[in-house]
């Protein structure tokens, strides 16, 4: 069967594409789904991407990728830098984790240089645009070959 990588979305990257295209660039978050997704069908995978911008909603959904996902690709957005929650669901996850920023976070606010994320994230990619996704799905489909 093939295998689901869920692809979870932090608060206002909603927003992606749309505003601060300086920072974030100028490609959408539906955009980048599509583009995951034709990835993935590459790869032997299938992605589901979602957005909340409700911490609850994110712990819920990494509760049931244990059952639905082989994988989780995560950008928190702020919650990276605040949220025991998502690092305590995340630990329940059995599968390989990997963290995604789309800027360069060690390039910014002090407070963006630390993640709890990372304390469980097997890899992260951060400061390549939204083509960090793309490289994070790589990684993913080597991490899960057989
Ligand atoms: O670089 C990243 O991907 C971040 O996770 C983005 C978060 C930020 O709080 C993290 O420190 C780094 C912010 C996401 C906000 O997304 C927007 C996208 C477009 C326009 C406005 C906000």
């Amino acid at each position: 069967m093939t295998k689901t990588i869920h692809i979870l979305n932090g608060p206002n990257l909603n927003l992606l594409g749309k505003r601060e295209p300086e920072i974030y660039g100028d490609i959408t978050l539906d955009n980048v789904a599509a583009d995951c997704s034709r990835l993935a069908t590459d790869l032997g995978l299938e992605t589901q991407l979602m957005q909340s911008n409700h911490e609850g909603q994110i712990v819920d959904w990494i509760h049931q990728a244990r059952d639905k996902a082989a994988g989780i690709i995560i950008n928190p957005a702020a919650y990276t830098h605040t949220s025991v929650a998502i690092l305590d669901a995340l630990n329940t996850f059995e599968g390989p984790v990997l963290e995604v920023h789309i800027s360069n976070v060690h390039k910014r606010e002090s407070f963006r240089h630390h993640s709890y994320v990372s304390l469980r994230a097997d890899g992260v990619i951060a400061g390549f645009g939204v083509e960090g996704y793309q490289l994070a799905l790589r990684r993913m489909a080597s991490l899960l070959a057989d």
